[in-house]
């Protein structure tokens, strides 16, 4: 199998893709794209949308994470990706479904509010890739991919705000999820990937994981990805991670 894997440093559906070409077993090589810029590159390389990741598989192309996991699933049936029973499958594919409509669209706002209130840390969701310019100059000339990136996702004050007071629920959601064997089983399944990676990523922001690492969706993160480069040092109102600390688990059993 010929794969090329078009991918943006710190995107979470990204590692999810490359997380499931490893378990696939195939080897691949990785385009590593800047944000914004991304968006031609993507499609001048012949995928219909702008979105990563993108996958050319020996000269197909298969765009969005949710199509990758079913064309590797199709192409190489081991080990699944989704479970072989119907009833477990399906819920396994509607996990799947809200963490690339729902969850990802969250993370990415919460990313971008954070990265927009301080520039510098968006260098380091590129440690180890390979973008064709230092990561320094990438860096310093980042301030209007920035801009565009906060605008393109929603990433605004008030949108981000909402989402912070709503992370407690989705956080107690994905609970729920491996409580029931949905999420966090042996295998990783395709939920897994999608959901872990999200949540993964919402670690990497220092504000944000301690309402996350002690809870079985901070576990499971650690468990799919236990290396996701970048951080945001603190960065938001105390207000608004109020209801973040209101639901933070005790340190220890009472
Ligand atoms: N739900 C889709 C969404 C993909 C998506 O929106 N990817 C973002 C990166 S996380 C992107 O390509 N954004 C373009 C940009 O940042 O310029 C998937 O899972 O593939």
């Amino acid at each position: 199998m010929s794969a090329t894997l078009y991918v943006i440093p710190g995107s979470h559906p990204s590692m999810a893709a490359r997380l499931m070409l490893e378990r696939k077993g195939v080897d691949y090589k990785r385009r590593d794209l800047m944000p914004v810029i991304s968006k031609g590159v993507v499609r001048a390389a012949g995928f219909p949308r702008n979105t990563v990741p993108a996958l050319k598989l020996d000269g197909q192309k298969i765009q969005g994470s949710v199509r990758i996991a079913r064309e590797l699933d199709r192409l190489r049936p081991e080990p699944p990706l989704l479970p072989g029973d119907a009833e477990r499958r399906s819920a396994v594919e509607a996990a799947e479904a809200w963490g690339d409509e729902t969850l990802q669209s969250l993370t990415r706002r919460i990313l971008w509010n954070g990265i927009k209130r301080d520039h510098s840390s968006i260098g380091t969701y590129g440690e180890g890739a390979k973008l064709g310019i230092p990561i320094s100059v990438a860096t310093k000339t980042a301030a209007p991919i920035i801009a565009a990136a906060v605008r393109f996702n929603k990433a605004s004050d008030d949108n981000v705000r909402a989402d912070l007071a709503a992370l407690p629920g989705v956080l107690d959601r994905i609970d729920d999820w491996i409580e029931e064997g949905v999420l966090g089983g042996e295998d990783v399944n395709a939920a897994d990937l999608q959901i872990g990676t999200s949540v993964r990523l919402l670690m990497t922001m220092q504000d944000i994981r301690p309402a996350i690492e002690r809870r079985p969706a901070g576990e499971l993160a650690m468990r799919v990805v236990p290396d996701f480069p970048g951080t945001i040092a603190p960065v938001f109102p105390a207000a608004w991670l109020e209801p973040l600390r209101e639901a933070e688990p005790a340190t220890s059993p009472s």
